[in-house]
């Protein structure tokens, strides 16, 4: 009896699934793959029901043989290990992001005289449901928790720069093969730096919480995925404990508030700009008191440290780091506006001999040189991207404005721009 595979990633079965099931066992022996949590948050929501479950779960349909774990899209280590005769998916792979993955079974396969059989995707009238279920992930529950729950499941989590519905869209959908691995952001932040210059306003903290808020409810209406606010100083202490419930309310998953008093400035400026860090034991009991306020058990507040920026060193940083995880920070927020990453690091090395599992959040603008997996080796656990979708935008605005008034006609500056039909169905409407 030829020995079949299939790899499995669903934690709603419907009929479509049995039916797949059915054919596939109709093939052989059918031993049935489950996708780990971790594997299938790379490219799509996390599952609700846990691994366990699942394989539990498998394992009891009819038809399937036993169940064995696949930890990556790639297929390359089941099919070293089980070398089944035969591997069955749908067709919708043959084109599209899990082209590659496809690609890389074929070969294998080919290898040893395995076959890949395909079998026509179906829409299921459940593919509606579960979409549904995807929106509800919007949910200001729903989508709070997930930050957290991502923290436990990723190697590190890959943060995106948005500041309105639009950007918000591009952080949620974008998507891309490395390798045979699918990749995607697994969150977005919400700058103070980018939220102020898209309103042609300065980083100091002058766009106010309302019209912040407004931002995020603009994000949060076309988008699923956890959102991490920029929250500046965090204000005052009296209004921080306010504004962080409203903010949990809506849904945020977090919070970084930084150690600065006085007039904020942006952190990029270093030490070309007065600023002053706030005493330690002040900025601990802002912690505290937002700790205590919050409702929610998933709501996670940063502590941003402002000590290699404003050049005070390693040990300051580590001392104020230390104290705001045993004021209660969720984690910590080293910032640096060096070109390289070595103080990071320095950073992270002796942070970490202190508090082996408290999240680090890096925002490598400067010393972008440094990829993500090379900063997660080195500790951190939190990348963002902080302001790089508006950065990008605006030359091209710019260039096209300039082109415009140079030649009278927008002619010139059509290879800059969104055809008019990408732009009339980019957004699509909903019937
Ligand atoms: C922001 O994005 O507004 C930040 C990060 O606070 S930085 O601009 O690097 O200070
Ligand atoms: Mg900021």
């Amino acid at each position: 009896m030829k020995t079949v595979y299939m790899c499995f990633s669903t934690d709603i079965l419907h009929s479509g699934h049995i039916a797949i099931i059915q054919r596939a066992a109709a093939l052989g022996e059918l031993v049935l793959g489950a996708l780990t949590d971790e594997a299938i948050a790379t490219f799509k929501r996390y599952p609700l029901i846990p691994l366990e479950e699942r394989v539990k779960l498998y394992g009891s349909l009819n038809g399937v043989s036993r169940v064995v774990v696949q930890d990556s899209l790639s297929y390359r280590a089941v099919i070293q290990a089980e070398k089944p005769d035969i591997i069955v998916h749908g067709d919708d792979w043959r084109t599209g992001i899990q082209s590659g993955v496809r690609d890389e079974v074929i070969r294998m396969l080919a290898a040893y005289g395995g076959e890949l059989v395909e079998f026509p995707y179906t829409h299921s009238a459940t593919e509606d449901v579960l979409s549904s279920l995807d929106s509800r992930l919007s949910m200001p529950e729903t989508r709070r928790a997930r930050l957290k729950k991502l923290l436990t499941l990723k190697p590190y989590i890959s943060v995106m720069e948005a500041h309105n519905g639009l950007t918000g869209l591009i952080v949620e959908n974008a998507r891309t093969e490395v390798g045979g691995e699918l990749r995607q952001f697994d969150a977005m932040w919400v700058s103070s730096l980018c939220d102020s210059t898209v309103k042609g306003k300065p980083d100091i903290e002058l766009v106010d919480l309302t019209s912040r808020i407004h931002t995020l409810e603009e994000i949060m209406e076309v988008t699923t995925k956890p959102i991490i606010l920029d929250g500046d100083t965090g204000g005052l202490t009296e209004h921080f404990v306010y504004n962080l419930r409203t903010l949990e309310r809506l849904g945020i998953s977090a919070i970084i508030i930084e150690d600065k008093t006085g007039l904020k400035k942006n952190s990029l400026f270093g030490t070309d700009a007065q600023q002053v860090q706030a005493p330690i034991e002040e900025f601990c009991e802002k912690i505290r008191a937002g700790k205590k306020a919050q409702r929610s058990r998933d709501f996670m507040i940063f502590a941003r440290c402002e000590s290699l920026i404003l050049d005070q060193g390693q040990e300051d940083a580590l001392a104020r780091c230390d104290a705001y995880v045993r004021a209660g920070a969720d984690g910590v927020m080293i910032h640096s506006c060096k070109k390289t990453p070595d103080e990071v690091y320095a950073f992270m090395a002796a942070f970490r001999k202190l508090h082996p599992a408290t999240p680090i959040v890096v925002v490598p603008t400067t010393y972008n040189g440094a990829s993500e997996a090379e900063l997660a080796e080195h500790g951190a656990n939190i990348i963002i991207h902080a302001n790089h979708l508006l950065r990008s935008a605006f030359p091209a605005m710019q260039k096209t404005a300039e082109l415009t008034l140079q030649h009278g006609r927008t002619k010139e500056a059509d290879q800059l721009c969104l055809s008019i039909k990408e732009i009339l169905t980019l957004i699509p409407t909903e019937d």
